[in-house]
């Protein structure tokens, strides 16, 4: 599958914004939350620079990936299907969705890391439980710190609701390994060759990750130094909303970086103040890129219904309550690019 990019001047419009910035070590002051927040609003996504995660933490999680996606084909179906949880390779979900990804998908607790290391790293498991748990671990903690910053941004009576919600022990938040293999150089079949690099213009790219939000609360996600991450930004912020469907922007690759993203969750809790945003990767690059993502998710008992501070007379309650175990149920029965939080949505 291939997708079009968006004409130029639209995009050169968007590049002009430039992808939101905020910097961590300038927390003081509340400015960073202002910030963040107005990201938030309007796009659903932001980069933080300077978050404090050791850079060998980070390096030693990108070594292990690559360890585990390197690894022959047989190896790695050792740890698979999804199911949902597993490693994975073009099938995306239950329901059709395809794309040129292979990954690894995890439970954010190093006790499940370490029951599941074996099968993903017969070689050394305990050094993989280790290295993947402090990652995680270090993880969670930057991103309790968003989501604190998050609801003392939005002057939340408990600024620690987002990060007690999601920063717990019983939280059902995920990590995600991707590897998208450089396009033009999948040897696996004649077909892989033919149809899946060749694009339909100068213009279009091969899909890696189609188009969708992400459920949970807020996403983590760094990469290498390859490009692939697209972000819909809304029509509003590209030109005032007399444009259509918003505009596809790429974001530049920046391996020190993270790279923040609203969820369903954080959407309905602040009744629709805070965005999800749509996002998407193409595998157009000559180089593989590798991506981790963490999901910071609530348990799957929690009651997920918009805060009454985000309620008012001029802003309605626009969604009903759900737990977050009924959204996921609801979530693995629609496809990926499905606007599921419609479903929850009051008429
Ligand atoms: C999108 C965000 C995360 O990658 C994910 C994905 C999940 C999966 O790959 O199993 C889903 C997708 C994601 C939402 C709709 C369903 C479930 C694939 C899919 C088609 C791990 C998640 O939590 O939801």
């Amino acid at each position: 599958m291939v997708v079009a990019s968006p004409s130029p001047i639209r995009q050169e419009k968007v590049r002009a914004l430039g992808v939101p910035v905020v910097d961590l070590s300038q927390k003081s002051g509340g400015r960073a939350a202002e910030l963040m927040v107005r990201a938030c609003e309007e796009f659903g996504f932001f980069k933080v620079i300077n978050h404090g995660l050791p850079v060998e933490v980070v390096a030693g999680m990108e070594a292990e990936a690559v360890g585990f996606f390197t690894l022959p084909p047989e190896e790695k179906q050792r740890a698979g299907p999804p199911s949902p949880l597993g490693y994975g390779s073009r099938s995306i979900g239950f329901n059709g969705d395809t794309g040129e990804v292979e990954y690894l998908l995890l439970p954010a607790n190093r006790s499940a890391i370490s029951q599941r290391a074996n099968a993903i790293c017969s070689s050394n498991p305990d050094k993989f439980s280790c290295v993947v748990g402090e990652y995680v671990e270090a993880v969670r903690g930057l991103a309790c710190d968003i989501l604190e910053m998050l609801g003392g941004g939005l002057r939340l009576p408990d600024r620690s609701t987002f990060a007690s919600l999601a920063g717990g022990a019983d939280s059902d938040s995920l990590l995600r390994l991707n590897y998208y293999p450089p396009c033009g150089n999948d040897k696996d079949t004649e077909e892989g060759k033919d149809s899946h690099c060749r694009s339909s213009g100068g213009d279009a790219a091969v899909v890696g990750f189609g188009e969708h939000t992400d459920p949970q609360v807020v996403t983590l996600l760094r990469s290498n130094d390859a490009p692939g991450l697209q972000v819909l930004f809304p029509p509003d912020a590209s030109d005032g909303g007399g444009g259509g469907g918003g505009v596809w922007v790429p974001v530049p690759p920046d391996p020190s970086a993270f790279f923040i993203i609203v969820g369903d969750v954080l959407q309905a809790m602040t009744n629709g103040r805070l965005l999800s945003a749509r996002h998407r990767a193409v595998v157009s690059a000559a180089k593989a890129r590798l991506s981790t993502v963490y999901f910071a998710a609530p348990p799957l008992q929690a009651r997920i219904a918009p805060l009454p501070e985000m309620v008012a007379t001029r802003r309605p309650c626009l969604y009903k309550a759900f737990t977050w175990g009924e959204y996921k149920k609801a979530m693995y029965t629609l496809r990926l690019g499905h606007n599921r939080l419609d479903l929850f949505r009051k008429n």
